[in-house]
């Protein structure tokens, strides 16, 4: 419930209360049983509320028969955490996205309310015919607009595409960050790489990827990608809506699994982040645990040693303070490091352009003179072998 009010205030909305009913299954009219209706209903009225906020989702009927209940807006769970997507969209990609979730989640309540209305009418004939009419030329026009705007995102995707295949030729490691909404993500990419992507206490502050170059102490080339965040019960459309923009996390050769440690609910959070993340396909992907704002732990420490037992390679850090950021580089270096082959190479001087491709796509560790040629030991992407074969004095050992 308290994360269904941080939902609402984020939203823009000033919460007066809540409540609570327990059931062995829902009611199929009101959801809550019309008891309990009843006497929200008069809570509504007493403290002036305009709307009513479920964290379940409702069906279309449902929210119609609330609506009369309460003689107010009734919101679901789904319907705020669009809302809230539809107010943070800031790329062309991003609107189309949720613009696409929301009208997917309009179309059948659209039926419903239409249905109403001609109900309502008493059945009148003619009335109703108008209404089957409008109705028809409404879910027409939703399907028109859901079409061109898949085929709009298509473009945008086909470019998106194009970018990361031109990222990937230069065979970096790509590790994405994931995590709960508000664990720290992007504070955590700020401070590894400066990158200036705005960092706030609110859900859901992040919802384009951002990518950023970092050199490991090691010497290798990493990109990281901050995204959209995860929350338990993400609905379904949305999920669908973001997987092109998730695809960064689908991709990656690792992924950093930000926790905020400080959270009552860390457990959860886990959780259904793991859901999402097997829900896009990704799961079982090699995972960096990582349990962010141990600054804030306020003595318990409990919890995070509990953590770190379950995760023997999880590091503990703080974004804000930069406490635990060196055994997070490292953890990264020594993860990343089997996906390239270490080996010696003589390159002539004459080669520079060899020699400065090297550094740029491989981790290059040693380099020295003997006259005409420069002697380099570098880890290489497989990938890349057949590029500096020829170069090749001997394999190294791994370290
Ligand atoms: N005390 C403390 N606060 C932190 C730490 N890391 C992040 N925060 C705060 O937590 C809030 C959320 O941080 P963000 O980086 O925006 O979180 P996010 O995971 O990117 O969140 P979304 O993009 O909304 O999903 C901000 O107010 C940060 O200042 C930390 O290590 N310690
Ligand atoms: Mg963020």
């Amino acid at each position: 419930m308290e994360e269904l009010s941080e939902l609402a205030v984020t939203a823009g909305a000033e919460v007066v209360g809540d409540g609570l009913q327990k059931m062995a299954a829902p009611c199929a009219s009101t959801f809550i049983g019309k008891g309990k209706a009843g006497e929200f209903a008069q809570h509504c009225r007493s403290a002036e509320v305009d709307t009513v906020i479920f964290d379940e989702e409702l069906s279309p009927a449902q929210s119609r028969n609330l609506e009369k209940v309460f003689n107010c807006k009734v919101l679901d769970r789904t319907s705020l955490i669009l809302d809230i997507f539809a107010q943070r969209a800031r790329t062309r990609e991003g609107k189309l996205q949720i613009e696409l979730a929301q009208l997917q989640h309009l179309l059948p309540r659209l039926t419903g309310f239409w249905g109403h209305l001609s109900r309502q009418k008493g059945g009148i004939g003619m009335r109703g015919g108008e209404g089957e009419t409008q109705l028809e030329t409404d879910r027409r026009r939703v399907q028109d607009r859901i079409a061109r705007i898949e085929r709009e995102l298509e473009v945008v995707r086909r470019q998106r595409s194009t970018q990361r295949q031109a990222r990937q030729r230069n065979h970096w490691a790509l590790a994405s960050i994931v995590g709960y909404t508000n664990a720290g993500k992007s504070t955590l990419l700020n401070t590894l790489t400066g990158a200036r992507v705005l960092a706030e206490d609110k859900l859901f502050a992040t919802l384009d990827p951002t990518t950023r170059r970092l050199r490991l102490p090691t010497n290798q080339n990493v990109l990281l990608t901050d995204t959209v965040g995860f929350i338990r019960k993400l609905p379904h459309g949305l999920v669908e809506a973001f997987k092109a923009t998730l695809e960064e996390v689908v991709q990656a050769d690792l992924l950093l699994h930000v926790v905020d440690a400080s959270h009552p609910q860390a457990d959860e959070q886990i959780q259904s982040v793991d859901t999402v993340l097997r829900e896009i396909g990704a799961e079982g992907k090699p995972t960096l645990m990582v349990f962010n704002k141990i600054d804030q732990l306020n003595g318990n420490q409990g919890g995070l040693s509990r953590f770190l037992e379950r995760h023997p390679h999880g590091v503990a850090i703080s974004a804000v303070t930069g406490e635990g950021i060196p055994a997070l580089l490292a953890q990264l270096g020594s993860q990343l490091r089997p996906i390239r082959e270490f080996v010696e190479l003589a390159v002539p001087h004459d080669q520079a352009g060899v020699i400065a491709r090297l550094h740029e796509v491989a981790q290059v560790v040693e380099r020295r003179y003997e006259g005409r040629t420069a002697r380099l030991k570098a880890r290489i992407p497989p990938h890349l072998h057949e590029e500096f074969a020829r170069f090749f004095v001997r394999e190294l050992q791994t370290a």
